[in-house]
């Protein structure tokens, strides 16, 4: 097992890492101490939890506790088993949600049933390993970190526990995202305020499930036991699945996310460690942070967006048509063959102006 000493980033950035002086900013502590406090329950992906659009006061400490649970999911309709790595029981991990300025504040439990030290890196926060040497825990530990908010958007947090252990770790489900909301909330490209009456939470993961010699999918009993037949898989940069949130199917059928004709729906999608390109069938994107930072203004009417590896998006539209949207990874085959699929389900009134049937299907005629 790697120990806390020998997993971080070689002895150059402990070196770093020690020679880092007092923080600067210990004066503020008192200010901090003197913030208002607020205690988040978070809640299972796609759904997020119940949040302001717009602070209705000054910045505060917002208190989140996430447990490591290392657990087998099933990822695919076959039965595939992973032996994932969680934030908190579900693949991807929770949305956080905040706003800029505020404070946040993680407890991360490591539960001593687990059997492999974890960590988190925030790409929201500023410091060294975003935090992952602050939050380095064994099992039987949990630690706590603050950070500042300081820049808007949405953002990967992710396992990084030092070296060949950090994609491992990510690819085997360690990963999620926070959004930080400006204070006064969205704005469209002209500086005019936007909300959502509903926000969905999509991580994609590529998984890397190895094969025993007649091509079927391996199971193992625990993360370790299949970590150098993963690792051989992983090298070939190809994966087995590609899914959202967790499983092929996460999201789709009885699981898929429901909106009304009318409704405005924010959708953050997260992937943590290859690139994506969402697209919603037979919709657009009204309003799309490729980047997922709000303080640059968003694109308008796309069709198709880009997630970069390692980051997360934001993309706003609103339902114009009932019926059932697939929002895929428009690789298709990505999309159909290895999972990053969902599906909308649209309920309200159909719009002929928009779109009708003009002829029904029949005989070519000739004449
Ligand atoms: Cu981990």
């Amino acid at each position: 097992m790697f120990t806390r000493r020998q997993a971080l980033m070689g002895a150059a950035a402990t070196a770093m890492l020690a020679a880092m002086p007092p923080l600067a900013a210990a004066a503020n502590e008192a200010d901090i101490a003197a913030l208002p406090r607020e205690k988040v329950t978070l809640v299972a992906p796609p759904y997020v939890h119940a949040h302001d659009q717009v602070a209705t006061s000054g910045p505060k400490v917002v208190e989140f506790t996430m447990t490591i649970q290392e657990k087998p999911i099933v990822i695919d309709d076959e039965g595939t088993t992973l032996q994932a790595m969680t934030y908190d029981g579900s693949v991807p991990g929770p949305l956080m949600v905040v706003h800029e300025g505020d404070y946040v504040e993680l407890t991360l439990v490591n539960p001593a049933t687990n059997s492999l030290p974890h960590n988190i890196d925030f790409h929201a926060a500023t410091g060294a390993l975003g935090g992952g040497e602050l939050t380095f825990v064994n099992p039987g530990e949990q630690v706590k970190l603050r950070f500042k908010a300081t820049r808007t958007g949405t953002f990967v947090y992710h396992c990084a526990p030092g070296g060949p252990m950090i994609p491992w770790h990510v690819v085997s489900g360690m990963s999620g995202a926070i959004m930080v909301l400006p204070r006064d909330g969205l704005k469209n490209e002209k500086g005019e305020a936007v909300t959502y009456d509903n926000v969905f939470y999509i991580g994609e993961n590529d998984f890397y499930i190895p094969r025993d010699e007649n091509g079927a999918f391996k199971n193992y009993d625990s993360p370790g036991e299949g970590y150098g037949d993963m690792v051989e898989v992983m090298r070939t940069l190809t994966p087995t699945h590609v899914v959202f949130n967790g499983a092929k199917g996460a999201l789709t059928g009885e699981n898929a996310l429901k909106a009304k004709v009318g409704e405005n729906v924010l959708i953050v999608h997260s992937q943590a460690n290859r690139d994506s390109r969402p697209h919603l069938i037979g919709g657009h994107g009204d309003y799309v942070w490729e980047e997922g930072k709000f303080a640059n203004p968003p694109a308008k009417d796309l069709e198709t967006w880009f997630i970069r590896g390692g980051s997360a998006g934001a993309a706003m539209y609103t339902f114009l048509q009932p019926g059932i949207y697939a929002y895929v990874n428009h690789n298709l085959i990505e999309a159909v063959e290895l999972g990053a699929t969902a599906h909308f389900v649209v309920e309200g009134e159909w719009n002929d102006d928009l779109m009708k049937q003009v002829a029904a299907p029949g005989p070519i005629q000739t004449n």
